[in-house]
């Protein structure tokens, strides 16, 4: 790669890292009011502005502002911000992407300036447009670096290779490789990573929250904000002391709230989750609410939850998305937020970035209507 910033971070103070936002400008405003964000503090915005989410131009525009303004705020690039890349490119592919993508920072911009595309609409007549009326965002999204490297740190979207010098990864893998924390680097810095939803990795109760591996020196920060249902942006946040760092994080999501009204605790039988690509499912021994089922790509036995299973015409079996299969301990007091409430028996409950099953009673009664899975 190229593209590296190298920056000097104070001894002291705040750095905050957040990746994968999306075009969610929102939860990001919220996640700032949120942090009580001081001049001071240092952030990192780690790639993935746009796209996905429903208002890319604004976070760009917004991020790029920011940046602007404030010397502390640096920002890498996704490979969804690279889509100006192919504009400028003329790939051809792109007039199929903007027309059948709900959302695209493309499409917002074309929008804006009232252009309707039609079947014969050109790439290079997009392209004429959007670099007459948006030469500083394309430039701006052009520019950005594809890591930024510290002392201790290395900030780059996707991940790096394991080789003798990080800095010959090649671009396109630092910002497009699966599963980095699956994987090892011999940079001997924490390299801070997004663009792999951390509930991807398998653990006993599905989190969204940022997983730190201290032997492997790797911080996997995407909290699957759009990508997943119950999803979350999170901010990963640096505290920086002169007795060596320490780390903690914050989130924001679309769920809504409320308080435990009685406490629970749960079968820890009820573990584990489903995730991409691991869909396919055996079931073994269906209940009133839960059906066990083997997972056919790991072997692994699931309680999963009856309205989340799909027979197909063939008579398989499938799960219709991203699942919890864990149950959670809830105490009477407890903020959680609410992810499906649609179901029989048991309701899907977001607590401190972890996804479980409670039975329906430990929610206050008005939250025990139906509201739809986000
Ligand atoms: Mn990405």
């Amino acid at each position: 790669m190229k593209k590296i910033k190298r920056l000097n971070l104070p001894s002291q103070g705040r750095v905050i890292v957040i990746s994968d936002i999306h075009g969610e400008l929102n939860l990001f405003t919220n996640l700032l009011n949120n942090l009580n964000l001081r001049s001071e503090d240092y952030v990192i915005i780690n790639g993935d502005l746009c796209e996905k989410g429903s208002n890319s131009k604004g976070t760009v525009r917004y991020i790029m502002d920011l940046s602007k303004r404030n010397t502390n705020v640096y920002v890498t690039e996704g490979n969804c911000d690279t889509v100006v890349e192919d504009l400028l490119k003329e790939n051809p592919k792109l007039m199929n992407y903007i027309s059948s993508r709900k959302h695209s920072i493309l499409k917002e911009w074309l929008d804006e300036v009232r252009f309707e595309l039609n079947e014969d609409t050109t790439v290079q007549e997009v392209k004429d447009i959007l670099t007459q009326h948006f030469s500083h965002e394309i430039q701006w999204l052009m520019e950005l670096p594809t890591a930024i490297e510290t002392d201790d740190y290395i900030f780059v979207h996707a991940g790096l290779d394991d080789c003798e010098d990080w800095r010959e990864t090649d671009r396109m893998s630092a910002i497009t490789m699966p599963a980095f924390l699956e994987k090892s680097h011999r940079t001997g810095k924490y390299v801070i990573v997004g663009h792999w939803p951390v509930v991807n990795y398998f653990c006993d109760i599905p989190s969204n929250n940022p997983i730190v591996s201290e032997d492997k020196k790797i911080i996997s920060i995407d909290g699957g904000n759009v990508i997943k249902s119950t999803g979350q942006l999170n901010a990963f946040i640096i505290h920086r002391t002169t007795n060596g760092d320490t780390f903690s994080h914050t989130y924001t999501d679309h769920h809504l709230t409320c308080e435990v009204v009685k406490g629970y605790l749960s079968d820890p039988i009820m573990s584990g989750s489903i995730s991409y690509p691991n869909y396919e499912l055996m079931p073994l021994q269906p209940s009133e609410h839960f059906t066990l089922c083997k997972q056919v790509g790991t072997n692994d036995l699931l309680y999963v939850k009856n309205e989340y299973i799909h027979q197909s015409e063939k008579g398989t079996y499938s799960a219709k998305t991203d699942l919890s299969c864990a149950q959670i301990s809830v105490d009477i007091g407890d903020i959680i937020s609410v992810v499906d409430s649609s179901c029989s028996g048991y309701d899907l409950i977001k607590k401190n970035g972890e996804e479980g099953w409670v039975p329906k009673d430990v929610l206050p009664v008005k939250q025990r209507g139906s509201i739809p899975v986000v």
